[in-house]
């Protein structure tokens, strides 16, 4: 069974209100009276019984089933409630619980949420109550039942009084391409055609909303928060003119105000430099879980030193801050031209139990510099220090242009053009597309030790490990020790990345007893000036796990050009042992996967 709420699809509530209390919710039975507005913007009065159900299903009764719940009683007996679920950017979508996945009547918190109004008729200045409940004399508004937790948020129609202060509430207009599609198949996943309801933040001057209220800076709301808040943005540009230190898990939620934009802008203003530190900076020493979502993270002016989001650092805390484990789980941002003298531009993690970067986000034009002599570390896009035995990382999303570059006197050996991964014990899944990223090491990605199951599925365009003034190693990714019991797996796609030294494509060191290192996916047009057209390797100690090139892996132009393509496919030198190496042609004959160490 389906019902036509669904019909509706939700475009805003309205104003500057402040709802935290006068909820009095009394009344048995009622209507509901609707001014709906069709695409031309003629308001109608309707009531949600005979317009906004199917026939056969006017003129039901609706009740308050919970507090915070408007529904019915079906025939057997069955609760259903009107709901509305957020479709995971901007959208509501009216449905009663028998269409939604997890269905019955959840009790609601007494959290409201409002919404900025579109204004539904240019004329009046007094505001009109769009929804009210005639037998009451309440206005309906929207519930929430999410307590931070942002996904499959639900919104639930409920009751409150209709003091001016409140003005006016829902407006629900009819889409004709909705009523079809969404009559066809009830299904709580929303279509995309569904109007942008306009949140609360958008009326705010400064683009922070918390707690019903409008801020003026977003370190002030950050202050202000506890466990589990949801902190909104956008609107206006947010400048951020110092580090915001903060110790609570939050949800920063970006608002598309203007529906041009996907994401909430937030920017470092140019007077905000540091050169090692960030605008976002999690200090929690323990357990810190925080949400980023629909966000554009920039600085100001180029050339301008600031990072996007830190946790605090090995020396933190004095010496406290190694030990911090911050979960973080990124939705749809873009953190972009913005430069550090450290690791992790966009995130740099001292430790996590979980990071996921979702297929929505974007790291582009990211510079870790220095020319100190102490430092090896790049990855501006995105670092992580530890990833203990329990800990996942998920990497999806695209990675553009980043680069790590440690000029003399610096070291010359810059780790990592986008990602540099240190102590990873954990469960390790790259799904992301690295595009024209920079190092002298692993051009996007640079791991130093893989105690745990590391799947490379992502990938690789025309990344560069670039020659500095001495050597340079591995066009796309590099792993420096393989500890017994680390899987490394190469499944993705890596064309045209080249190394101006060792591995066009990947390049090891250190192997030992009991690893496995795979190459399974797609390897074409890679570039090696030395050796190893695909994969490189140098130690001073023996190769010890297993080695294997996976027959059904695509191993297409690849050149080694110091060695006439003797190692076009690989290069594995042991000091003192002397190598063993593959050419495509030798590749080209073989029927079998290639395995070493079995
Ligand atoms: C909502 O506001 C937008 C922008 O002002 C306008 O284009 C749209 O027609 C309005 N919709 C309704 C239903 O009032
Ligand atoms: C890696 O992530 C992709 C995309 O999210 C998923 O389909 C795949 O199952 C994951 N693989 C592992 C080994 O977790
Ligand atoms: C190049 O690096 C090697 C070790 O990586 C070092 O021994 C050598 O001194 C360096 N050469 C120059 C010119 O920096
Ligand atoms: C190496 O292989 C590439 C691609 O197959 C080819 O274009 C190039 O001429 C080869 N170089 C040598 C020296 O054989
Ligand atoms: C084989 C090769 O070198 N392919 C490309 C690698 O990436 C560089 C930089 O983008 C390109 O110039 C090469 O053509």
């Amino acid at each position: 069974m389906s019902t036509n709420l669904s019909l509706a699809s939700l475009i805003a509530v309205l104003s500057a209100v402040s709802l935290t209390t006068g909820r009095s919710l009394q009344s048995p039975t009622f209507t509901i009276e609707a001014r709906i507005l069709s695409e031309d913007n003629a308001a109608t009065k309707y009531s949600l019984s005979d317009k906004f159900f199917k026939n056969g299903e006017t003129g039901k009764v609706y009740n308050w089933i919970r507090p915070g719940q408007i529904g019915f009683v079906d025939e057997f007996g069955e609760e259903l409630c009107l709901s509305l679920l957020h479709d995971g950017t901007n959208n509501y979508i009216g449905v009663d619980s028998s269409s939604a996945t997890k269905s019955k009547c959840e009790t609601t918190s007494e959290r409201w949420e409002t919404f900025a109004v579109n204004k539904s008729d240019s004329s009046l200045e007094e505001p009109v109550i769009l929804l009210n409940d005639v037998t009451s004399g309440q206005c309906a508004y929207l519930a929430t039942n999410s307590e931070g937790k942002t996904q499959n948020e639900k919104y639930y129609l409920g009751l409150g009084d209709c003091e001016a202060s409140y003005l006016a509430n829902l407006i629900l207009a009819i889409d004709n391409d909705l009523s079809t599609t969404l009559s066809a198949t009830p299904s709580p996943t929303p279509s995309p055609k569904l109007k942008t309801s306009v949140h609360q933040v958008c009326d705010c001057n400064d683009g922070v909303y918390y707690d019903n209220s409008c801020y003026d800076t977003l370190e002030n709301a950050f202050d202000d928060s506890t466990d589990g808040s949801i902190i909104h943005v956008g609107g206006a540009v947010v400048e951020v003119s110092e580090t915001i230190e903060f110790d609570t898990s939050v949800t920063l939620q970006g608002h598309a105000c203007d529906s041009a934009n996907k994401r909430a802008k937030i920017v470092a203003v140019s007077s905000f430099e540091t050169k090692t530190g960030a605008m976002f900076v999690a200090t929690n020493p323990s357990k810190q879980e925080v949400v980023l979502k629909d966000l554009e993270i920039t600085s100001e002016s180029e050339g301008q030193y600031v990072a996007a989001f830190h946790s605090l650092s090995k020396t933190d805390l004095g010496g406290e801050g190694k030990r911090q484990k911050v979960q973080l789980l990124c939705t749809n941002i873009h953190i972009h031209d913005m430069q550090s003298e450290e690791s992790g531009v966009g995130i740099f993690l001292i430790g996590t139990y979980e990071l996921v970067v979702d297929d929505e986000c974007l790291f582009e034009n990211l510079l870790t510099t220095t020319t100190d002599r102490d430092r090896w570390a790049g990855g501006p896009a995105i670092a992580v220090i530890s990833l203990p035995e329990s800990g996942t990382l998920d990497i999806a999303g695209q990675f553009t242009n980043n680069r790590a570059y440690f000029p003399s006197p610096g070291t010359e050996h810059a780790g990592g053009g986008a990602l540099y991964l240190d102590w990873m014990a954990g469960r390790v899944n790259i799904t992301a597309r690295f595009n024209g990223n920079q190092a002298n090491q692993g051009g996007a990605v640079q791991i130093q030790a893989i105690l745990g199951t590391f799947t490379d599925n992502g990938v690789y365009t025309k990344n560069i490990a670039a020659e500095e003034g001495n050597g340079s190693r591995f066009g796309a990714l590099g792993c420096i020790k393989l500890y017994s019991g680390a899987t490394f797996v190469l499944k993705g796609s890596y064309i045209d990345n080249i190394s101006e030294g060792r591995g066009g494509v990947v390049g090891t060191n250190i192997h030992m007893e009991g690893s496995l290192f795979m190459l399974q996916g797609t390897f074409k047009n890679n570039r090696a000036m030395n050796d190893g057209g695909i994969w490189g390797r140098w130690s001073s100690t023996t190769l010890k796990g297993k080695v294997v090139i996976d027959i059904g892996a695509t191993i297409v132009g690849n050149i080694a050009e110091g060695d006439n393509n003797n190692s076009g496919v690989f290069n594995a030198v042991t000091s003192d042992e002397g190598s063993v190496s593959m050419s495509s042609s030798e590749w080209e004959r073989r029927t079998t996967s290639m395995i070493l160490n079995p």
